[in-house]
């Protein structure tokens, strides 16, 4: 638990936590906040055995992203294309196992915002530093597009970008902050979104890093 002067969010912001986004996609501000140290400590654990690293795209672009994963699945890129794969690329072994504190997050935002026993099988970590981007795009490599997506942000404020179903629809812009939870389902579930270059700061529990952990049915 810690406190969110940096933030600047007034502490009644906290007592309406439910905001819908758009048809299926619910923002749950704040909702993962007292679960940061456990959830940190989980990251940390996972990154002990799988290092972040930064993947190639088909394209053969680098991404400024830092990523890695843990569950049953894990989400990979490289230049023959995208796809979730049950093992490490990098170490040739099974990704860590999904930390019992990401599974009861997960499955309560999920059951917060109307969807009732959401089981991940995969869990991309993602690591922003300033100036760290993540372009428009959909997520479409799930088996399962029934199943929402589940985002948690951690440190430093980032500006989401929420488009529409086509690339060309101009994106809404969305202050997400430390322990906001957004729940991706329905006819949300398909549309482009992205992330602005990361501003600066120094945020009291990831100094200069924003971390973002996204919940997906892979199979
Ligand atoms: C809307 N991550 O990992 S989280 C990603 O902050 C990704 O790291 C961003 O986009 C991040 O694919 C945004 C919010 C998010 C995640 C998945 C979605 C929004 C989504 C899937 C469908 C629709
Ligand atoms: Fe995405």
């Amino acid at each position: 638990m810690t406190f969110d002067l940096f933030d600047s969010l007034p502490p009644e912001a906290d007592d309406n936590p439910i905001e819908t986004l758009a048809p299926g996609a619910v923002l749950l501000r704040r909702f993962a906040r007292d679960d940061d140290d456990a959830l940190l400590a989980a990251v940390r654990d996972v990154t002990d055995r799988a290092p972040w690293r930064h993947l190639v795209t088909p394209g053969g672009l680098r991404m400024s992203v830092a990523m890695t994963n843990c569950g049953s699945y894990g989400w990979v890129s490289d230049r023959t294309g995208y796809r979730y794969d049950p093992i490490d690329p990098d170490s040739g072994l099974p990704w860590p196992p999904m930390p019992a504190p990401f599974l009861s997050l997960a499955w309560r935002a999920a059951s917060a915002a109307g969807y009732d026993g959401f089981a991940p099988d995969a869990c991309l970590i993602n690591r922003y530093q300033p100036g760290t981007r993540l372009s428009l795009h959909q997520d479409r490599d799930e088996q399962d597009l029934g199943a929402p997506i589940v985002s948690v942000s951690l440190g430093l404020p980032a500006t989401f970008l929420f488009g529409g179903l086509r690339r060309a629809d101009r994106p809404t812009r969305i202050r997400l902050v430390h322990g906001d939870v957004v729940v991706w389902g329905g006819p949300s579930r398909l549309v482009f979104h992205g992330i602005a270059p990361l501003a600066d700061g120094d945020h009291p529990v990831l100094g200069h890093e924003r971390i973002n952990l996204t919940f997906r049915k892979a199979r």
